[in-house]
């Protein structure tokens, strides 16, 4: 697998962020694949309490929209409901990326129906894990995948 595979992480931010940890381990497995666009998700200092201005919203949506373009595969971790994780699957799906979803059961929430009907096994793939499965469903996915 190439180095310079650009690698599309979506995780909660104003949505909340309980699970930051989580996608921490995420992207420590996704850097062995390849650069990962969207590392300041995985910030433990940043909070969910959006101290960005409206006109640093509307550059970080575009700057965004930009690296989605450019990435080669989308990974987002769905257990924490965020509008901008929704958003960001929905226009990757638009433009054909490949998918990888992950949600934890275990966490009592029962992911929308917009994301696990979106799925059809290839393209838009949805996975339920547990947390002590990261390494190994990533490294499945990525094996199994030439993307
Ligand atoms: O609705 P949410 O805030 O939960 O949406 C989270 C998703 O939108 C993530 O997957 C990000 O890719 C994207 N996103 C939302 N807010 C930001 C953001 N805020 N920066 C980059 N991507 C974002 C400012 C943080 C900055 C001060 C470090």
């Amino acid at each position: 697998m190439a180095q310079a595979q650009k690698i599309y992480f979506c995780g909660s931010i104003r949505g909340g962020r309980d699970d930051v940890h989580v996608y921490q381990r995420i992207v420590h497995v996704l850097r062995t694949y390849g650069t990962v666009l969207t590392e300041h998700v995985t910030d433990g200092q940043l909070t969910d309490t959006g101290e960005v201005s409206e006109s640093g919203d509307k550059q970080i949506h575009d700057r965004d929209l930009d690296w989605l373009r450019q990435s080669h595969v989308v990974v987002a971790e769905v257990t924490q409901p965020s509008l901008g994780v929704g958003y960001e699957l929905g226009r990757a799906k638009d433009l054909n990326k490949p998918v990888l979803c992950l949600f934890r059961p275990e966490s009592g929430r029962r992911l929308s129906a917009m994301i696990r009907g979106a799925a059809d096994g290839q393209r838009f793939v949805v996975l339920d894990y547990t947390q002590d499965q990261v390494e190994s469903i990533l490294n499945q996915y990525f094996s199994q995948n030439k993307i």
